[in-house]
């Protein structure tokens, strides 16, 4: 009978470990300790043991039952404590905290840093309050020039402007890293006008600019390729035409089937089917001249990416607007 005890004292700790709720507690406590409960049946065994067995046995019996009653009480007294709150586990994997998540435009910019990074492109950054020089005069824009015209923006009084492409960025780093040149610079850009589907007056570029000895227009498309499929991770359907930028010689308007309507035509493409992505070229002759490059030793291109566009294609946003609006219901998509 002593052997009998010790075992059953055993399965009753054992099973008191699992112990969660109050409920389980009690039940457990009317199954071994209860009027016809395992233990109790055992102590009303002991008064027909053998005489001199008797004392021995029945004082066991009792510590064993006074015994279960404390830790009962002690395990009822900590999970009424705990109630509400999780008992720390030291050994369980830490909780994480819900954090908020990096903006879709962050993602993307991130993406395409990798792709470029892996083609031995540097990242680069500048100001985002320029000079008309940079913004206009050193990429071959003069005052007065028309192109001016298409890209206005927030003038500040002493000729500094809020930049209107990422391309300010073209001469700084020819002058600052010399060549041969090889990086990106994405970043915020500011344009006067008025906003639609895919047109906002802050947005995002991300300008690519190689220079070198014997860069040509086979570097740029293969940059290109390795840039959309990095993105995509898919083959995307775009289409290559002339296109005139100052800064560039030739000049190309590089389109993407609009993936919101599937080149049907919606508000974002303006019903044509395409969007306009990147426009690049061939970096012209007098902007290598304004980074103090000489032209006929080295040659290089440049590309424009629109940042906001390419995030527009990518999770297929029918709004630019979204993208800066702040709204919690949007950004928590992503
Ligand atoms: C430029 O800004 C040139 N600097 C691009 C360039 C760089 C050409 C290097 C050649 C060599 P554009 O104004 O087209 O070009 O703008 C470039 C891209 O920015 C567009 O294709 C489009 O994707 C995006 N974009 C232009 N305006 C807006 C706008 N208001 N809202 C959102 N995206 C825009």
């Amino acid at each position: 009978m002593e052997k009998k005890l010790e075992e059953l004292k055993k399965q009753i700790l054992k099973e008191l470990e699992t112990a969660k709720d109050s409920q389980f507690l009690a039940d457990l406590k009317v199954k071994y300790l209860g009027r016809k409960g395992e233990l109790t049946n055992i102590l009303k065994e002991v008064k027909n043991l053998a005489k001199e067995e008797k004392p021995k046995v029945g004082k066991l019996a009792n510590e064993v039952k006074q015994e279960l009653t404390d830790i009962f009480t002690k395990t009822e007294r900590i999970i009424k404590q705990t109630k509400g709150t999780k008992a720390f586990d030291a050994t369980m994997p830490g909780t994480k905290k819900k954090q908020g998540s990096l903006h879709p435009l962050t993602q993307v910019q991130y993406e395409v840093e990798e792709a470029f990074t892996k083609l031995g492109f540097s990242v680069y950054d500048g100001p985002q309050l320029e000079s008309d020089f940079y913004n206009f005069t050193s990429l071959n824009i003069p005052e007065d020039h028309p192109a001016r015209d298409t890209q206005d923006t927030f003038w500040l009084e002493n000729n500094h402007l809020l930049r209107t492409h990422t391309s300010n960025l073209q001469v700084r780093m020819l002058e600052k890293h010399g060549v041969p040149f090889r990086g990106i610079f994405p970043g915020r850009v500011f344009r006067y006008e008025a906003t639609d589907a895919s047109h906002d007056h802050t947005f995002h570029q991300l300008e690519g600019l190689m220079v070198d000895k014997d860069i040509n227009i086979g570097n740029l498309i293969a940059v290109m390729k390795a840039l959309l499929s990095a993105v995509f991770q898919t083959d995307v359907d775009v289409r290559l035409r002339p296109g005139f930028f100052p800064f560039v010689e030739p000049g190309f308007e590089l389109d993407i089937k609009c993936l919101v309507c599937e080149g049907k035509g919606c508000s974002v493409c303006k019903q044509s089917g395409w969007v306009e992505l990147m426009p690049c070229g061939m970096v012209h002759p007098e902007v290598l001249k304004f980074g103090g490059i000489d032209p006929n030793e080295y040659s290089g291109f440049a590309f424009g990416l629109g940042l906001t566009r390419l995030v527009m294609m990518k999770y297929r946003i029918d709004d630019i607007r979204l993208l800066q609006s702040g709204d919690l219901r949007f950004l928590k998509q992503f």
